[in-house]
């Protein structure tokens, strides 16, 4: 099973995959905790490039875009598919619908490149996804109570407010695949509202 835990900065995804990790661990599953951008040496390598804020030029939304799918095909090759082949459960924090989010309702680019990646680069998506929703301003104070802000955790609310809205849209049009989560729960709330869905 390929479990993808998606939403905006600081809403608790690692948190409640960390819970979830320990639980099937717990339960002789052979489990598998990954996350993107990242994943494989090579992919982490793109991360770095993609969250570093000290690039001299500016980053075009397009070389994002396809630094996100670069990470991704060898993430899917190398880890994703391999340990799905194997019966294994794959925790996976955020995957491409982080990219329709931010990519395309975030930054603006169109639905037809996502379309035209994933198509082509995406061979699996995820058997369930959950959404942890929490208001924009609760997960950036989470998140900023950590320190440095990365390229993406210094953008404006209103962009992540876009980020939401278009998870919202995932959600409305995926709701078998898309779990909402209220990711202003306690993690022990929102850890066993995961699990009683799973
Ligand atoms: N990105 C993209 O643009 N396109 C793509 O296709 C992909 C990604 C795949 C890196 O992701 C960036 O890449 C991301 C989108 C972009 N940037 N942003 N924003 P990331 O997942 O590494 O970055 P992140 O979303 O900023 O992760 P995060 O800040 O680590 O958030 P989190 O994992 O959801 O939260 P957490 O680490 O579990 O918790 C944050 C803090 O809150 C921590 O101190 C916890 O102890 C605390 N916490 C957690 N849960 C709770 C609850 N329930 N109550 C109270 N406190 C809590």
């Amino acid at each position: 099973m390929f479990i993808s835990f998606e939403g905006t900065e600081g809403v608790g995804k690692t948190t409640l995959i960390r819970k979830l990790f320990d639980y099937f661990q717990q339960q002789d599953k052979e489990v598998v905790l990954t996350r993107e951008p990242g994943g494989t040496p090579l992919a982490e390598q793109i991360r770095s490039l993609l969250l570093s804020v000290s690039h001299d030029e500016k980053m075009s939304h397009d070389t994002e875009l396809l630094l996100m799918y670069a990470a991704r095909a060898q993430h899917l090759e190398q880890i994703i598919l391999p340990a799905l082949a194997q019966n294994k459960i794959v925790l996976c924090d955020r995957f491409a619908d982080s990219s329709f989010a931010y990519q395309c309702a975030g930054r603006g680019l169109s639905r037809d490149k996502l379309k035209l990646l994933n198509d082509n680069f995406v061979a699996k998506m995820p058997d369930i996804t959950f959404w942890l929703d929490a208001p924009i301003e609760l997960g950036m104070t989470r998140a900023r109570e950590r320190g440095a802000l990365d390229r993406f955790e210094q953008e404006k609310v209103s962009f992540f407010e876009k980020v939401r809205s278009g998870f919202e849209e995932i959600h409305t049009q995926n709701p078998n695949r898309m779990k909402r989560l209220d990711a202003t729960q306690s993690p022990e709330q929102v850890f066993a509202a995961a699990l009683q869905y799973l």
